[in-house]
């Protein structure tokens, strides 16, 4: 842990703290002390001082600062190290070059607002400063063969549904095969990117998307189909705590799939996911039309009953819920 985690960290439990007894715990020196402080200030923590009581924590940026996303975060592998920018072309851009000159699993880059965020087949992801989570998560699971790649989409949306329904009660849908909904409208996605040989997968960028303090007037004319934890509760959430209990979620969910219990994340996101039945527009390569979900296989790939009676598997594509 850097010194600069370390100086937050003895704060966050808002009491007094000595310059003397913050020098010791952290090993630097007072003058040290006294010139991060100064930094922390300049990021936007609000830290009393005083030249007998020391300093004392009042307030913390609305920022996903590393420093404030590691304290008393509970997970093994990701997250353990926090890249933060305040604004970035796109997260997954960024964990792609990192990863390719070597840096280590469970990574996690994210931005407070992305300037060329992207979904799938290169469409637009938006986001806005402050209010939305937008990050990419870099891992390196072995063994897994590239047909897999899929399972890492869906042990991430189970995860994200895991930690909306945990922190808010709300219970989001998934909406095969990226795609999280609320209330019937786009509250997240996921943007799965390999790099692979032939018969094994190197790494996964894992990029997520989540609309969660963004009232209805910040989503563009083009996203009337979007919504966000916000709209959907009435109030305001704490992000900073619902990205840690996400990084929880992704943590366990992760251990399952690279512990080959696939099977139990396919049977919990099942339960998450539109059922059969469900009325849909579908595309994929030449094929588009309406249809109803049939069911959604182990193997990733989503049947659809066409309006003929006809059964298709679509393998990548894209569902519109009527
Ligand atoms: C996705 O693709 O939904 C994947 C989104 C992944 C975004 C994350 S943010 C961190 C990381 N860095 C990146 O650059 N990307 C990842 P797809 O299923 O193809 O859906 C894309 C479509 O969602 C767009 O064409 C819009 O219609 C819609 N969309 C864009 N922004 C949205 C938003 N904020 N909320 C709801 N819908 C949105």
């Amino acid at each position: 842990m850097s010194n600069k985690e370390l100086i937050i960290h003895n704060l966050l439990n808002n009491e007094w703290v000595s310059g003397i007894d913050l020098a010791q715990k952290c090993g630097v020196s007072r003058t040290a002390v006294w010139n991060n402080i100064a930094s922390f200030k300049s990021k936007g923590y609000d830290i009393e001082s005083d030249h007998k009581l020391g300093y004392r924590l009042v307030g913390i940026p609305e920022c996903l600062y590393p420093e404030l996303v590691s304290y008393k975060l509970k997970s093994g592998v990701i997250g353990k190290k926090i890249i933060h920018y305040m604004s970035t072309g796109s997260t997954n851009i960024d964990a792609m070059r990192f990863a390719l000159k070597g840096e280590k699993e469970g990574t996690v880059i994210v931005a407070e607002t992305q300037t060329q965020g992207k979904g799938r087949f290169n469409s637009k992801w938006e986001s806005v400063p402050n209010k939305s989570l937008a990050f990419s998560t870099l891992l390196r699971p072995y063994g897994k063969r590239p047909r897999q790649g899929y399972q890492f989409t869906m042990m991430a949306a189970l995860s994200i549904v895991e930690a909306i329904y945990e922190f808010t009660g709300l219970k989001p849908r998934i909406k095969w095969p990226n795609d999280i909904y609320l209330n019937n409208k786009k509250i997240a996605g996921i943007l799965t990117e390999l790099n692979a040989d032939t018969d094994l997968i190197n790494f996964i960028i894992l990029g997520i998307g989540i609309n969660v303090n963004q009232n209805e007037t910040d989503f563009p004319d083009n996203l009337s189909h979007a919504t966000s934890i916000h709209c959907a509760l009435k109030e305001r959430i704490g992000r900073l705590d619902f990205f840690k209990l996400l990084l929880f979620y992704l943590d366990k969910r992760y251990n399952d799939l690279i512990q080959n219990k696939f099977s139990d994340i396919f049977k919990i996101w099942q339960s998450f996911s539109y059922p059969p039945g469900t009325k849909v527009f579908y595309s994929a390569n030449s094929h588009e039309g309406n249809g109803v979900i049939e069911k959604v296989n182990e193997d990733g790939a989503v049947s659809i009953r066409k309006e003929g009676g006809e059964i298709i598997s679509i393998y990548s594509g894209h569902l519109q819920i009527l």
